[in-house]
């Protein structure tokens, strides 16, 4: 690839509202015109797809379909927290990278894969994670905050990912404590780890999969009638570098919530959002299993469960049954 790569695709990307000039590009950057037209040609075999008008130049109209570096660099100068993003195209797990990076990186970063080969979800269980198809990746945050304070953080990055979708015209609800349901069927799962020492909470690894545009084909046959994508919720796909701005962005700001709020004070607007009341599901914790129904969250993210002979429990991370038989 052309040593100016990302100086090209940075200032058409900087200009994606209008056209710009070949002779412009080549003479704001000081490079020559042939070095210009090289590069946007292979640019254009990388799966960038450009609008040329004779006169006005070119306009970067699309991005390719798999999660290009300098793009991803590109997307993340605006952010106001993650200043490193790494992009893979293949690893074990994103959050297994996210650790190994932690060693040596203290502040704030995500790391992204097209595919993940060993992608997992809660207490080791397989996370299906077909390439091109999803958004596989791993925040890390670096909030020094006590570990009581830990508890709600996944409430908070909830709301961030089901309002991100809501964008997208689908009905996404919460599925207390850390998934994320269209009707009835799991779209995304996250899981957060933490590390620490006696002083609390140094660092959250927050690691999110998002099915983007799956068909039905494209899931494991054990996943096919619990699983579901935007793509399929909505008729169409998703451009996966918008929906990747929009989504870090919303969690951003989330995230600046969780260290400023309480969660009392989103507690009605999560419940709102939540798709565990006035239903009798199956709650497991541990070896604890119960069948009831959800009535309410406590300030410390708790969930109160009453069972079927009337006897309340709480629970700090169950795993709830949506399809009861
Ligand atoms: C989760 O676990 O839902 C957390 C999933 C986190 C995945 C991300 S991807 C990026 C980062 N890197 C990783 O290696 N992991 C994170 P849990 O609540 O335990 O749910 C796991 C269950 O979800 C599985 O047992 C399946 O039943 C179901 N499942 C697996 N893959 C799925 C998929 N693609 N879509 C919907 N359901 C899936």
């Amino acid at each position: 690839m052309s040593k100016y790569k990302y100086k090209i695709l940075s200032y058409l990307y900087d200009h994606k509202e209008s056209y710009v000039s070949g002779q412009h590009i080549a003479e704001q950057l000081q490079i020559s015109r042939t070095a210009v037209w090289k590069t946007i040609e292979s640019l254009k075999d990388e799966g960038f797809v450009f609008d040329s008008v004779q006169n006005k130049g070119y306009k970067l109209v699309e991005f390719p379909d798999v999660w290009d570096n300098n793009l991803m660099q590109l997307m993340i100068r605006k952010s106001d927290y993650f200043s490193t993003i790494y992009v893979d195209h293949e690893v074990t797990s994103t959050q297994k990278v996210a650790h190994e990076k932690l060693l040596d990186n203290s502040e704030p970063f995500i790391v992204i894969s097209e595919v993940q080969t060993a992608g997992r979800g809660r207490f080791n269980r397989v996370w299906d994670s077909q390439g091109k198809k999803g958004l596989w990746m791993s925040l890390v945050f670096n909030p020094h905050i006590p570990f009581a304070k830990i508890a709600t953080f996944n409430l908070f990055i909830s709301l961030a990912i089901a309002e991100t979708m809501r964008d997208y015209g689908v009905n996404a609800t919460v599925k207390w404590p850390n998934d994320i349901y269209i009707n009835d069927r799991k779209v995304c799962g996250f899981l957060t780890e933490i590390s620490g020492d006696s002083a609390g909470v140094h660092h959250i690894i927050c690691g999110i999969g998002i099915n983007l545009n799956h068909m039905p084909a494209d899931f494991p046959e054990e996943l096919q009638t619990t699983a579901t994508s935007i793509a399929l919720e909505r008729g169409r796909t998703v451009n996966r570098y918008a929906f990747f701005e929009a989504l870090y962005q919303q969690i951003e700001r989330s995230y600046n919530q969780f260290m400023t709020l309480e969660f009392s004070d989103i507690k009605e607007e999560y419940k709102a959002y939540s798709n565990i009341w006035g239903r009798t599901l199956r709650y497991t914790e541990g070896k604890k299993q119960i069948f009831g129904e959800a009535v309410d969250i406590k300030d410390d993210g708790r969930l109160i469960v009453r069972d079927e002979a009337g006897n309340t429990h709480q629970f700090i991370s169950a795993d709830i049954e949506m399809q009861v038989d």
